[in-house]
């Protein structure tokens, strides 16, 4: 079954949460929480790249994270920063984190790829285009349509990360949802992405609470607000699992594990494998 990657946003402007945990001591009660719902790894960041949104300065975004990491990693939580700077990477590895989730998959700050290499952490290497503000302005993926297109553009970012002296057993890579993308890209990407494995790293996904799902569910062109998603993500992550997805990107971490039990029931009864026959206790 995939791992669970809970969202701890320390922004006070994320798309989907923004503002919740934007004080030192809700983020990391916050984090607790998912770490208490399940979830493998927190994933902290400080920047909102919500479309639109503007950055925070590099000292705002490291006063953001880095108490809240070096609290979550004393409390015994495996954690990724959620950063596209070297210097929050590097402030971040050296807090405890072991992972960092790049969405610019090293194109916003190239210097993140050899800060990961000499910690030797993990990097997770998203699918992106522009920063937030102009992202809008880069969702043509013609001639060769999206799939083809992201795939090409991964195993670029893929090539830069191990140039970089990353291990490829340390190399994640992330579609994207969202970014640059429209809800029609984002479903061919979900329906095709198979076509990310012969990149030969484990695949990890972003949907929850993404517009698309809101775009998915509105009613006369006004989309489900954004904390009333999680239905439609849930049946997502079951359908993720069952296709073999490595890594999930939630906001609730509580209903994605109550997705995967399902998932995962379903998957040990499948013809072939032995816990389909059942036995006398069962019957009774
Ligand atoms: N999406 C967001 C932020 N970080 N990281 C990865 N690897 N993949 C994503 O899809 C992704 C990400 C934006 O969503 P949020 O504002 O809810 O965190």
């Amino acid at each position: 079954m995939p791992r669970v990657m809970g969202i701890v946003n320390v922004t006070p402007d994320s798309f989907s949460d923004g503002g919740r945990w934007d004080t030192t001591e809700r983020a990391v009660a916050h984090g607790l929480q998912l770490l208490g719902d399940g979830a493998d790894v927190l994933d902290i960041g400080g920047e909102s790249t919500r479309p639109g949104a503007t950055r925070p300065l590099v000292a705002e975004e490291l006063d953001r994270v880095v108490p809240v990491i070096r609290e979550l990693v004393a409390a015994g939580a495996s954690v990724s920063v959620d950063t596209m700077r070297s210097e929050v990477a590097e402030a971040a590895l050296a807090a405890g984190a072991r992972t960092v989730n790049d969405v610019s998959g090293g194109l916003a700050d190239p210097r993140v790829l050899e800060v990961v290499a000499d910690h030797g952490a993990t990097y997770v290497a998203m699918h992106w285009r522009a920063h937030a503000d102009r992202m809008r302005d880069f969702t043509d993926y013609s001639p060769d349509g999206v799939v083809a297109t992201v795939r090409r553009e991964l195993a670029e970012r893929l090539d830069a990360a191990l140039a970089a002296g990353i291990d490829l057993g340390r190399i994640v890579l992330d579609p994207g949802l969202g970014f640059a993308k429209t809800a029609e890209h984002n479903w061919q990407l979900l329906v095709f992405l198979d076509l990310l494995e012969p990149l030969g790293c484990p695949l990890l996904v972003g949907a929850s609470r993404k517009s698309f799902l809101g775009s998915l569910l509105g009613v006369d062109g006004v989309p489900r607000p954004v904390d009333e998603r999680e239905h439609a993500h849930a049946a997502l992550v079951a359908l993720l699992a069952a296709r073999g997805v490595d890594c999930l990107r939630v906001h609730d971490v509580r209903a994605t594990r109550d997705a995967l039990a399902v998932a995962e029931a379903m998957s040990l009864r499948q013809p072939g494998r032995t816990s389909w026959v059942t036995t006398r206790e069962d019957d009774a």
